[in-house]
């Protein structure tokens, strides 16, 4: 039985990409961070009591800015394959907490990867690198030879990642391979991410609860597809005859407005009524535009999305509403 050991398994892509890996018969290790409530909701579905004979989901205690964790966790697990997708991962708050960001976003990975150096192992390493790494827009659509022009903290630290994991494959001869994708979402993406603040606000508004929805930028563009498909790509990274980087991306873009326009058509509001511009959510600098050529993917992994815009939208406004509705009905009195 093979083992992968994941940082970030309590976020959106680590809940999908543990899931995954179980169906696919991994024995799957999780490093989770020690928080005063409880962080493992997205993991809830495939939780295993910790004293079930032979479970298959193990989740430790640790922290990418702790290296004697991780050590002791490379020690201890001797995993075939590691994904680091831990991060803090939100382009905003990166320029309020821009340090931290650095420590977690782009030394975290450095931690991670001296600790594999150290142990004396040779497992296979996944690198969470991202779109944000193109930032300012040198070349459409961006592809694995594009520039980077990182216009963010969180950009920033990125960058670092990734040359680190590039450096480590070269200077070591480690299977270590960098997956540069773009906004990927689901009904399980954090609720201060656009995409679904947007479907939460649509399914809250048609319900009575809410009036206003606050945002910044309504022109910006993104390259946006489904967690579900990105997370394979992960997977067939690793699965490849040598390590390499790849851009992950549905090749279509559209602007804020026009999600905004499809999330709130779906439950027939009309979100001119609602939404209102707050300075506050605007970046200092701004990503004007993604749009990936994910063609490297298909060609050598046989990468393609499956789930369209459209698709993605109406997925994550319904689960919303669902999920709004039966919080709704859990606080009203019953009606006899
Ligand atoms: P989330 O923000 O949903 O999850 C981030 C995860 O990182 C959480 O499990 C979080 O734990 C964990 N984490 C944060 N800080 C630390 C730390 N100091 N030590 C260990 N773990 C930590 O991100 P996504 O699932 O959306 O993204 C996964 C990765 O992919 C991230 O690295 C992100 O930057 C990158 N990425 C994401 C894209 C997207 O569109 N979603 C696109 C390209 C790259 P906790 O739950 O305790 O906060
Ligand atoms: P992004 O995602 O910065 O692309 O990073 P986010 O959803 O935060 O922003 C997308 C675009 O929407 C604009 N925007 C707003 N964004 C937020 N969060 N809140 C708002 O109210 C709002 N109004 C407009 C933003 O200005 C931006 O242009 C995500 C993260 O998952 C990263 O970790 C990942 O690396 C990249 O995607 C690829």
């Amino acid at each position: 039985m093979k083992k992968a050991l994941i940082t970030g398994i309590t976020g959106q892509d680590g809940s999908y990409l543990s899931e995954f890996l179980l169906a696919k018969g991994y024995e799957v290790y999780g490093i989770i961070r020690r928080s005063s409530s409880f962080n493992t909701g997205r993991i809830e579905g495939i939780y295993e009591d910790p004293h079930v004979p032979h479970r298959r989901l193990h989740l430790v205690y640790g922290d990418l800015n702790d290296a004697s964790s991780l050590n002791h966790i490379l020690r201890t697990v001797q995993p075939d394959e590691i994904y680091n997708l831990g991060a803090q991962s939100h382009v905003r708050v990166s320029f309020d907490i821009p340090e931290y960001t650095g420590e977690v976003t782009g030394l975290g990975t450095i931690r991670l990867l001296e600790a594999i150096r150290e142990s004396g192992l040779r497992p296979k390493f996944y690198q969470a690198s991202s779109s944000e790494m193109f930032g300012k827009v040198l070349e459409v659509p961006q592809r694995e030879t594009t520039p980077f022009y990182p216009r963010s903290p969180y950009g920033a630290a990125k960058v670092y990642s990734y040359w680190i994991t590039v450096n480590y494959r070269e200077a070591y001869n480690l299977f270590a391979c960098n997956g540069i994708l773009f906004n990927h979402e689901s009904p399980r993406r954090g609720e201060t991410f656009v995409t679904r603040k947007i479907t939460k606000a649509a399914a809250r508004i048609k319900l009575g609860i809410q009036h206003d929805l606050f945002l910044g930028n309504l022109e910006a563009k993104r390259d946006w597809g489904f967690a579900g498909d990105y997370i394979q790509a992960m997977w067939m990274m690793l699965q490849a005859k040598s390590p390499d980087d790849y851009v992950i991306a549905t090749g279509e873009t559209h602007t804020v407005r026009e999600m905004l326009e499809l999330a709130f058509d779906r439950v027939s509001v009309d979100w001119k009524k609602h939404v209102k511009i707050d300075e506050k959510y605007y970046r200092p600098t701004e990503v004007d535009l993604l749009i990936g050529d994910a063609g490297k993917a298909k060609r050598e992994l046989g990468w393609e999305p499956k789930v369209g815009f459209d698709e993605l939208v109406a997925m994550m406004v319904d689960a919303d509403l669902a999920a709004e509705k039966e919080r709704l009905e859990g606080v009203r009195p019953r009606k006899q």
